[in-house]
């Protein structure tokens, strides 16, 4: 019997992967057999999971000889840790990602896609040594539409990574499938996505510009964008957009 082990900091995307899982009957299948772990510093999971014994915290660099012995194939299904290269090396480990390698790879993609016009999406690839990069298994774009915010975005690629995983999850426990190299891209890291939080109140650009920011900084109730004001106090604002009924 293969081991699989799920490494996820979203609690959604954990709640449908084990759905999924049911749904394929694959928690009957006596192949595989599957569990469950989140970063050791995950304080909402640490809290949420503390009497279930299904899902444990795990630190990923304290136990690369255990998971590399244990497991046929780990997944990252938006784990906040880097996999180090002796994990990757030693056991297939495969990413779902909520962007379309390798355009905008790292932190938040839609955010710079809404920015940078490059595509978004998600991709599910073999994880190699650089962050988002690895062989691809397969991906799928998802349009964003000039009323879209990061969220509205956001909550159409989750759903794409589980149609992903829907349609190729088997092959993938199997090793049935081939791969086509990503290429170089551009990659963007947290402190990219925190200088952009920063709005400078004389800037001058176009409407459009001004208004693809504030959007792709538009999430939910995430305080993102702020411009100080002259007591030096942080005024965080968001956008609306909706779209008219012809
Ligand atoms: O779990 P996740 O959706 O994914 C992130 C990265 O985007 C991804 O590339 C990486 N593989 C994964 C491990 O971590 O992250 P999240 O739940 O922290 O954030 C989800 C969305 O919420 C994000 O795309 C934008 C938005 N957000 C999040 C934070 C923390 C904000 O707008 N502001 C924030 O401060």
């Amino acid at each position: 019997m293969k081991k699989i082990l799920l490494l996820t900091d979203n609690e959604d995307l954990l709640h449908r992967f084990r759905a999924l899982i049911q749904e394929k009957r694959l928690e009957d299948d006596s192949r595989f057999s599957f569990e469950y772990a989140f970063s050791f510093n995950n304080k909402t999971f640490i809290e949420k999971f503390r009497t279930t014994d299904w899902i444990k915290p795990l630190k990923v660099m304290d136990k690369v000889d255990y998971l590399s012995d244990r497991y046929s194939m780990i997944f990252s299904l938006h784990c906040k840790q880097i996999f180090p290269p002796e994990l990757v090396t030693a056991v297939k480990c495969i990413n779902i990602h909520p962007g379309l390698n390798p355009y905008n790879r790292g932190w938040f993609p839609q955010v710079f896609s809404i920015i940078n016009s490059l595509p978004c999406g998600a991709t599910i690839h073999e994880i190699d040594e650089q962050l988002d990069h690895g062989p691809i298994i397969c991906q799928k774009e998802v349009k964003i539409e000039m009323w879209d915010t990061s969220l509205s975005a956001y909550k159409k690629i989750l759903d794409t990574e589980i149609d992903l995983l829907r349609e190729h999850l088997s092959k993938i426990l199997n090793q049935e499938y081939e791969t086509l190299t990503g290429g170089e891209g551009n990659l963007n890291l947290k402190k990219d996505f925190d200088s952009l939080c920063e709005i400078e109140l004389d800037d001058r650009d176009s409407f459009r510009n001004h208004i693809n920011k504030l959007r792709a900084l538009t999430h939910g109730d995430y305080e993102n964008a702020y411009f100080t004001d002259e007591a030096g106090n942080k005024i965080f604002l968001k956008i609306e957009l909706k779209r008219g009924i012809e």
